[in-house]
């Protein structure tokens, strides 16, 4: 069973990760880890705190001489900007961040405890952790990437960019769609024998769990609304050189709860970020006057990067059902249970 923590605040003293079931014989590339991390920082309308953080990871722990070992494996990404204890209060919560509901839950006196844990940085650590797991989905040659659909209603790159320049020429912010797809996936990855291990419900929770993402659709989603079955289902046909197959894929390549060998393809809106330029009204949490939200230093628009965390949290869960079918000591053992499921179903 694959299981990992993640801790740290936005601005203290790092972001880490304990991450535990990767099998050993793994080759893990700091490079590969980094690649990702800075991947993470980029995207147009990102904010100031990108050029003051360059991200990178220390694996502390679970390698010797590059391989992994089987034991947990410990990543740390520092912060260069650490104040978290000169930083000032925030007390105007704003308006959709976790600042309001996260004061009243804790009894904090003011939103500073909350945002910084509450803040997209923490995605930093998901983000080593997913690809750690990219890598040993390479293995078998599946593969995850990510493309931003829609910015701000605009789907030309162009327009997504006007609709950045608008958002920020207004002090505004703006959000978006993006979609995660993952290729080479054998069915039957994900099981329909008990609710909690449908892997649309994983990857459904996974990716909603990254701050900002108000939906996930899987395939046709909500497209499937105004359809008939007839319409929707995707056809099943065979052929000696491909095996099953599909001519269309609407089920964005889960049925049942389990993979079904076509490509996963997942969608995610993203809210625009939370902290305005040009604040909306707020209370002060000491008064109970109104009082203007708190302006934090912040992004415009962070569609990509939140795509490719959606890609890492995505690899996660795919990792972790992998080796839930095929084991989870040696590299070497799974690949030769993948081996030979692969020969048995085709
Ligand atoms: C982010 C780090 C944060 C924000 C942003 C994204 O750093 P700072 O608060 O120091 O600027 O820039 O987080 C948010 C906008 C948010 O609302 O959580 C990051 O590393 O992705």
């Amino acid at each position: 069973m694959l299981r990992f923590l993640t801790a740290g605040e936005s601005h203290g003293r790092c972001l880490a990760a304990i991450l535990e079931g990767i099998p050993a014989g793994l080759k893990i590339n700091a490079y590969e880890i980094n690649t990702e991390l800075q991947r993470r920082q980029e995207g147009y309308g990102r904010g100031k705190r990108m050029q003051i953080e360059q991200d990178s990871a220390l694996i502390l722990s679970g390698l010797r001489r590059g391989v992994t070992i089987g034991s947990p494996i410990c990543l740390m990404i520092k912060n260069t900007d650490s104040r978290i204890n000169e930083l000032p209060d925030v007390v105007s919560p704003r308006p959709g961040h976790a600042d309001l509901a996260g004061v009243l839950k804790y009894g904090f006196q003011d939103a500073r405890p909350v945002l910084e844990r509450a803040s997209a940085r923490e995605t930093a650590a998901r983000t080593a952790v997913g690809a750690l797991c990219k890598l040993f989905l390479r293995e078998f040659d599946i593969n995850i990437s990510s493309r931003v659909i829609e910015v701000g209603g605009e789907s030309d790159k162009d327009k997504m960019k006007k609709r950045v320049d608008a958002a920020v020429k207004k002090r505004d912010t703006v959000g978006g769609v993006f979609e995660v797809k993952a290729i080479g996936l054998p069915p039957g990855l994900g099981s329909y024998a008990h609710f909690d291990k449908r892997l649309d419900g994983r990857l459904s929770a996974a990716l909603m769990s990254i701050p900002g993402v108000k939906s996930v659709e899987i395939g046709l989603g909500l497209g499937y609304a105004d359809k008939f079955g007839s319409e929707a289902h995707d056809a099943i046909f065979y052929s000696r050189k491909k095996g099953f197959y599909r001519k269309t894929n609407n089920a964005g390549g889960l049925e049942g709860g389990m993979t079904n060998g076509e490509p996963l393809i997942l969608r995610c809106c993203m809210k625009p970020i939370s902290t305005l330029f040009n604040p909306l009204p707020s209370v002060d949490l000491n008064t109970r006057k109104p009082k203007k939200a708190a302006i934090e230093r912040s992004d415009t628009c962070v569609v990509l990067s939140a795509g490719v965390v959606g890609e890492a949290v995505s690899a996660t869960e795919l990792a972790g059902v992998l080796l839930e079918k095929f084991g989870g000591d040696s590299l070497s053992d799974i690949k030769d249970s993948y081996k030979n499921y692969l020969k048995r179903i085709s």
